[in-house]
């Protein structure tokens, strides 16, 4: 079975405590356990990881490039002013690997700032504003 690197950005281990409204009520381990077992119907290993650090992100996408891992990535808040993630991101598509951007939200559809994605450009898709369901998706796309 072949190993899908999901990997999260900053607060997002908080899901489900706050702002329901704006990316349901799942928690961080019931979103695990969706995307885990979406992954294993589609014929993937999935190592679900959140980090609150971005230099730890920048690492974990340097190992998908040297143990060739496709990537699905949620870069939080990062996404909208992260140019270290980006070039890390970047590293990642240019590798011949795909890396798909999702959201829980639709970042469009709320404040200015969230309406810039730095990483988009150099992502091999992006999928937004579908809650946990996003993710789903992603694995679909891959
Ligand atoms: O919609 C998304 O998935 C976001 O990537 C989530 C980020 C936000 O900065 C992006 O603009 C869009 C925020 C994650 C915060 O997560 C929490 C959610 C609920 C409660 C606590 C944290």
């Amino acid at each position: 079975m072949s190993k899908l690197l999901v990997l999260n950005g900053p607060n997002l281990g908080r899901l489900g405590s706050r702002e329901p409204e704006v990316y349901g009520s799942a928690n961080f381990a019931e979103l695990t356990d969706r995307v885990v077992t979406a992954a294993k119907a589609a014929g993937f290993e999935a190592d679900v990881r959140q980090t609150n650090d971005e230099a730890e992100l920048v690492s974990w996408l340097h190992e998908a490039v040297d143990q060739q891992n496709n990537v699905i990535i949620n870069p939080a808040a990062f996404t909208h002013y992260s140019y270290a993630l980006r070039d890390a991101a970047a590293l990642v598509t240019k590798a011949g690997l795909k890396l798909i951007e999702v959201h829980i939200s639709n970042p469009h559809t709320r404040e200015e700032f969230r309406h810039n994605s730095v990483i988009s450009a150099i992502a091999t898709g992006v999928i937004a504003g579908f809650g946990v369901e996003s993710y789903v998706l992603a694995i679909k796309a891959l």
